[in-house]
């Protein structure tokens, strides 16, 4: 008998899956593929069933021989080990991703045999709403604040980007990329306290507050899905911290990073080229434990960034700072540099892991920006914060536009550069 494979990256059966199931028993024994929390987060939209969810909704449709698990969107390893006759496929290959893993898909088929089998896609309302009902539920607050915790645990490292407005959220939600054999996108948002405060054209000391900076994150929250990180710079007052606190977890925020600082806080890529006052263990622990206790979900989390080594401090102090954050509560650690030179952060993240192998370790590399998202993870960092580069890439091009109109009297010289027109008016989706 034949053997046939297809795949679902699914959390809900419509007549669209049913109907590729039905074509597909008539060639054969059929297998169906689901695809694994990882692979489907790189590619697809996030999961809101677990993976065995997954496997038991598939695994009751009649006609379904066996399920199994399909690690990645690419197809290489289905074809080693199960060899099928046929794929079958719905033809919905209309986007870059789409057409990476049909060509995947018939480079497998050239070197082991076989053959693809494309089904007209199902499009009717009905189908429509289920995306729909879909796309609510990972923005409501509750599923979204908990989002973060699921990706930490579904992936080794957490990619999260930087966001200053609705514009840079959207970004951050919808890109994709698609190489051969490569399709991946963002894990989630950091909501930067210099970002914000610099498109506001204000300075990167606490004079943007908490009440401003929770329009952007409202901007934010309104046309994304992704989880938020949000930079609570010191956290300011425990009494004013613990509110904060409060509302972040309600509005559907993941986490909240505080840095161990006090008095006029000035942005930690000045070193020690400005005055910066570090607080003391024992209050900023205490400020710790207080948005710990008041925090209403097991979700949200409070991550507790400390500036040892960018006040030039050493390691020891660090690892002695860190270790008693998580002692007081704190969900993670952020630990912070601004050399061009990784090795202070490894140090300090393999000697941190010597005793601690489960707190998640977060890093922002803006000035150590040659080192990969995979030589990160090998020291055990969890989260990596791309933190200000959509802000940055703004600026100068922003500049050039300016001075060309200005120096040319007109914007012709200019337009081969921005978005045209036509395609401005059409970024934005209308409901
Ligand atoms: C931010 O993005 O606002 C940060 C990270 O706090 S840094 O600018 O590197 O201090
Ligand atoms: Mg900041």
């Amino acid at each position: 008998m034949s053997k046939v494979y297809t795949l679902f990256c699914t959390d809900v059966i419509h007549e669209g899956h049913l109907n590729i199931i039905e074509n597909a028993k008539k060639l054969g024994d059929l297998t169906v593929g689901v695809l694994s929390d990882d692979a489907m987060i790189r590619y697809n939209r996030f999961p809101t069933l677990s993976l065995q969810g997954r496997i038991d909704l598939v695994k009751g449709i009649e006609g379904v021989s066996e399920v199994i698990v399909q690690k990645s969107v690419m197809y290489d390893e289905i074809f080693e080990t199960l060899r099928p006759d046929y794929v079958v496929h719905g033809d919905n290959w209309d986007d870059a991703a789409m057409n990476v893993i049909k060509a995947n898909i018939l480079k497998n088929i050239e070197k082991y045999g076989g053959e693809l089998i494309e089904i007209p896609y199902t499009y009717n309302a009905n189908v429509s709403k289920i995306d729909e009902k879909m796309q609510e539920k990972l923005a409501l607050a509750d599923f979204r604040r908990a989002r973060l915790r699921k990706v930490l645990a579904m992936r080794d490292v957490v990619k999260i980007m930087q966001v200053h407005s609705g514009l840079t959220g959207l970004i951050v939600e919808k890109t994709v990329i698609a190489d051969e054999d490569n399709i991946d996108q963002f894990d989630g948002m950091w909501l930067s306290s210099l970002c914000d405060s610099t498109d506001r054209g204000k300075p990167d000391i606490e004079l943007v507050d908490m009440t401003s900076r929770l329009r952007t994150v409202g901007e934010v929250l309104d046309v994304t899905t992704k989880p938020i990180i949000i930079d609570g710079d010191t956290g300011g007052l425990i009494e004013h911290f613990v509110y904060n606190v409060r509302t972040l977890e309600r509005l559907g925020v993941s986490a909240v990073i505080i840095e161990d600082k006090t008095g006029l806080k000035k942005n930690s890529l000045f070193g020690t080229e400005v005055e910066q006052t570090q607080d003391t263990v024992e209050n900023f622990c205490r400020k710790i434990s207080a948005g710990k206790a008041v925090q209403r979900s097991d979700d949200f989390m409070i991550i507790a960034r400390c500036e040892s080594l960018i006040l030039e401090k050493g390691i020891e102090d660090a690892l002695a700072r860190c270790r008693a954050y998580v002692e007081a509560g704190a969900d993670g650690i952020m630990i912070h540099s601004r050399k061009k030179d990784p090795k202070e952060i490894f140090d300090f993240c393999d000697e941190f892991r010597k005793t601690d192998k489960t707190t998640p370790i977060v890093v922002v590399p803006t000035a150590f920006n040659e080192v990969t998202t995979e030589e990160l993870a090998s020291h055990g960092i969890n989260i990596i914060i791309y933190a200000n580069q959509l802000l940055r890439a703004a600026y100068p091009a922003m500049t050039r536009v300016a001075e060309s109109i200005l120096r040319n009297h007109r914007s012709a010289e200019i337009e081969d550069d921005i978005i045209p027109f036509k395609d401005i008016i059409r970024i934005i989706d209308e409901l």
